[in-house]
């Protein structure tokens, strides 16, 4: 195993999903790695020795792992209640200021988390590899008694916590209801990740089509927490304000899972738009990049890191204006210069500071936007490595992230001199000389030659002409859908009591939530 992995389990083990990559430390296919290999018989088909799974690889987050005494604690943010098993005081404060031992479930605090002496109750033999942290051997302490999860963690209080999406005051009287599933006819499987399945759906009253996330609350607790549940409904609220991010409709669950109900962005995504393209005139990437951008600032304005920017990720609307989507991988409350250190993101776009190890900040947004424009110019990833697909040295996940560590990124010599240069200011290897990453930020690349042509307040107010425009004939039309979901049974499977018998429910209260916004649409029609 390479250094840059030190201090990371890869934790991501537990694929739900038999089509995503399952074990991380597994050499897989990597020959694949360019878009485009040749040109397909006819428009839509594969290519020759294509195989389109490649393309959809998703997005993964490693987590860091602290050993002390046999436990493994993982910061946690503790949305209700919670005391410290070592200085028994209440576990205050935002981030994540508690640490939770995955075996056998003990809470303490960040501070107090070297000092616990009582060893893991429930420390099991999983054959998983385990970094210690690097300062994470036990440090004398004072000596406390460690009581048990029950104890740690007394009942809720009367009042439960205010939801954490928009508040329910806006509502009007009466639009209050909450959906369920019963509100909804599933359609199809559109798209699956590490942690979710998308599914195509339509709201049974109004006939309106929706995209639903679905997540399994058992992977939500598994081996991560609910973080990352609370941030995406966060962004979903910041992002209902901005014309190049998907909204949210309402949040449901049931005993085993979680429902994002999303607006349906009808034009497909920008994979499935450049495997028919091979790649793309500069005029038509110079306007995808530009609202990429303005998405992306709008979010770093408002403290979040993005970190999940790929082709797929990239949905076009009818008329062709972009809307990113999934914000599942998404940090919030980061402020200017603050930085983070979680491994995590799509392997192809993951920035060389996440690689080395380094804490980083919105720098690896700008980088992967230097991938995707990337992609979109040359038609192949600028990773990849032509004579890799023999050598099975070179196939591996390790080998991509020394590449993208140390390969000096070659820019096909038909690509402009203004493209050529913003690609090489997205893509430096040292964030702090990356474009957009300077004392100017956001500034050097409204400035940046390549964008010279962008008239960027008419560009936010969407009242640029896109260059392309999805052909869709009904608002049902799967034309634009990826095709290899077509087969898929679009059913959810039945709930296992088992299973559901594990969850702590108590974890997933107050998820529930309706925009008001787009209620209120909803009862024009
Ligand atoms: C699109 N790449 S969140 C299919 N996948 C997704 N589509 C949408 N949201 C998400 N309107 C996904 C995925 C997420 C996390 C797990 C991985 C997949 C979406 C949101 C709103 C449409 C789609 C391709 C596609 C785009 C449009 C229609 C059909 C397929």
């Amino acid at each position: 195993m390479s250094t840059f992995w030190a201090d990371f389990l890869y934790a991501a083990a537990n694929h739900p999903f038999p089509s995503m990559p399952v074990d991380l430390l597994s050499p897989f296919d990597h020959r694949n790695e360019f878009i485009f290999p040749n040109v397909p018989a006819a428009p839509g088909m594969p290519c020759a020795g294509e195989d389109r799974s490649i393309y959809r690889r998703g997005a993964r987050r490693w987590r860091k792992l602290y050993r002390v005494n046999g436990h493994i604690f993982q910061a946690k943010r503790f949305n209700r209640r919670a005391f410290c098993a070592f200085c028994q005081d209440r576990i205050w404060g935002l981030g994540r200021q508690g640490f939770k031992c995955i075996q056998c479930k003990l809470l303490v605090h960040k501070k107090c988390h070297k000092l616990v002496q009582k060893p893991c109750s429930n420390e099991h033999v999983d054959p998983i590899e385990v970094k210690d942290d690097a300062n994470g051997e036990s440090t004398l302490g004072r000596a406390s008694s460690v009581r048990s999860r029950a104890e740690v963690e007394p009942p809720l209080p009367e009042t439960p916590p205010a939801p954490a999406a928009a508040p329910r005051e806006e509502l009007e009287p009466g639009a209050q209801r909450q959906y369920s599933l019963d509100d909804f006819e599933l359609i199809r499987v559109i798209g699956r990740g590490s942690y979710a399945k998308v599914l195509m759906v339509e709201l049974k009253r109004t006939k309106r089509v929706y995209a639903m996330k679905v997540i399994k609350k058992a992977l939500v607790t598994d081996d991560e927490d609910i973080d990352w549940v609370q941030t995406e409904k966060h962004v979903f609220e910041t992002a209902s304000n901005h014309p190049f991010l998907v909204g949210l409709h309402s949040c449901f669950q049931t005993p085993s899972r979680l429902f994002f109900v999303i607006e349906f962005v009808r034009g497909g995504d920008l994979m499935f738009h450049m495997q028919r393209q091979r790649r793309l005139p500069e005029e038509h990437a110079r306007f995808y990049a530009a609202e990429i951008s303005l998405a992306l600032h709008f979010l770093h304005e408002r403290g979040v890191i993005y970190r999940d920017l790929k082709l797929d990720n990239v949905l076009l609307d009818h008329e062709g204006h972009i809307k990113l989507t999934d914000y599942g991988m998404c940090k919030e409350g980061v402020r200017p210069g603050d930085t983070t250190s979680t491994f995590c993101g799509t392997p192809n776009y993951i920035a060389p500071e996440i690689l080395r190890g380094e804490e980083y900040g919105f720098s690896v947004d700008w980088w992967a936007l230097g991938v995707l424009t990337y992609e979109m110019l040359a038609g192949r990833s600028p990773f990849d490595i032509a004579q890799a697909a023999d050598n099975p040295d070179q196939n591996t996940e390790d080998y991509l992230f020394q590449v993208i560590l140390e390969k000096t990124i070659r820019i096909p010599r038909s690509l402009s001199v203004k493209a050529a240069s913003v690609l090489k200011g997205f893509l430096n290897k040292n964030p702090a000389e990356r474009l957009g990453c300077g004392e100017n930020g956001f500034l050097d690349i409204v400035n940046h030659p390549f964008f010279k042509s962008i008239e960027w307040e008419m560009l936010e107010q969407k009242q640029v002409v896109p260059p392309f425009k999805p052909r869709l004939e009904g608002e049902r039309d799967l034309a634009n859908f990826p095709p290899e979901f077509t087969d898929e049974p679009v059913h959810l499977t039945p709930d296992n009591d088992t299973v559901i018998a594990d969850i702590d429910q108590s974890e997933f209260e107050g998820f529930e939530y309706v925009n008001p916004l787009l209620m209120s649409l909803e009862d024009c029609v």
